[in-house]
């Protein structure tokens, strides 16, 4: 009998094709979280779950799975809904699918920067509510990206996307990380020892980090001040990296001229403010939404998951 496989929501054709070849596959018929008890109900006697960024594990739900859990193969590359260390405690693995959605997310970067930069959300209103006055030499005019230096932080496999992206465009690139990356990776981006250096000279900041308890909040009033007057702000990443109410302030004073959005500190809830102010370019998490990147997603979900059962190291084992 193959092993069964929770999977949470609904995916992509062929890859719920090939769960149900391989695995005794349980198949989501409903698009919402799987949370809870319902979780733990449909996890009875599975060998597996195959969650995405809106099943929250933390701790309890952890220690409560059945003890036939033995991996949780994610569908996504961040982690931060899970809770690692109780999954650790029970010797259940973790895989997750990086790589497959690099160029993906980073397109989205690229399309919030543009969207903020150029005022997109303005002019949308303006065709929506059909209040275009006619075209002037003035009519919403925004920055260019061309001539600006863009500060990446986290120049790992998202951000040294981005930063090829951003080089297309003429940007000057430069980044924070832990460490300073080769510079077959770096390709001429200017590194910064500090955070802190790297927003001093940022036009334009995109956070391309992962949310973990160290960078949970990392860009507060105080940090915000260090950026040039104007500077625009763009979270491709996850929305905890973010003080709200700092970032909305600076973006009411002008301190901040815009910011590009996608994902969002409780999402789907997000802040009035962001909804509203017409500087905020936002999306609603769509960074690998395309259906070759969901495609490829569950499909390498589906391998770590080949591999584990088979006793291989799954290519994508986080622990
Ligand atoms: C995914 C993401 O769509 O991979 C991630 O971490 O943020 C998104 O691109 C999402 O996580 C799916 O679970």
């Amino acid at each position: 009998m193959p092993p069964r496989v929770v999977i949470t929501r609904p995916l992509p054709q062929p890859v719920e094709a090939r769960a149900v070849q391989i695995f005794d596959a349980v198949l989501a018929t409903e698009d919402t979280p799987l949370t809870g008890d319902a979780l733990l109900a449909r996890l009875e006697g599975a060998a597996a779950l195959l969650p995405c960024v809106a099943d929250k594990l933390p701790r309890p739900m952890i220690n409560a799975l059945p003890a036939s859990v033995k991996i949780i193969a994610n569908f996504g590359a961040g982690l931060d809904h899970l809770d690692l260390a109780a999954l650790a405690e029970r010797h259940i693995a973790i895989t997750n699918t990086p790589d497959v959605l690099t160029d993906a997310t980073a397109d989205i970067a690229m399309l919030l920067m543009l969207g903020a930069a150029r005022r997109a959300k303005e002019g949308m209103t303006q065709i929506r509510e059909a209040s275009w006055p006619g075209w002037s030499p003035t009519h919403l005019l925004g920055s260019s990206l061309g001539d600006k230096r863009l500060g990446i932080v986290g120049m790992g496999r998202i951000g040294t996307a981005i930063a090829s992206r951003a080089r297309g465009f003429g940007m000057t690139v430069h980044y924070h990380g832990r460490r300073r990356t080769d510079a077959g990776v770096e390709t001429g981006a200017i590194f910064h020892a500090s955070l802190e250096e790297l927003l001093g000279i940022s036009d334009v900041l995109v956070l391309a980090c992962a949310a973990t308890t160290e960078t949970r909040h990392m860009i507060n009033a105080e940090r915000l001040a260090h950026l040039p007057q104007g500077a625009i702000l763009i979270n491709p990443a996850r929305g905890d990296l973010l003080v709200d109410e700092d970032v909305i302030t600076a973006l009411k004073s002008g301190g901040l001229a815009a910011a590009g959005l996608d994902v969002f500190d409780g999402e789907p809830d997000l802040r009035a403010e962001y909804r509203d102010l017409p500087n905020v370019f936002a999306l609603p998490h769509l960074g690998s939404a395309t259906l070759e990147t969901r495609t490829a997603m569950g499909m390498l979900a589906l391998d770590n998951l080949e591999a584990f059962f088979a006793g291989r190291t799954p290519p994508n084992l986080i622990q």
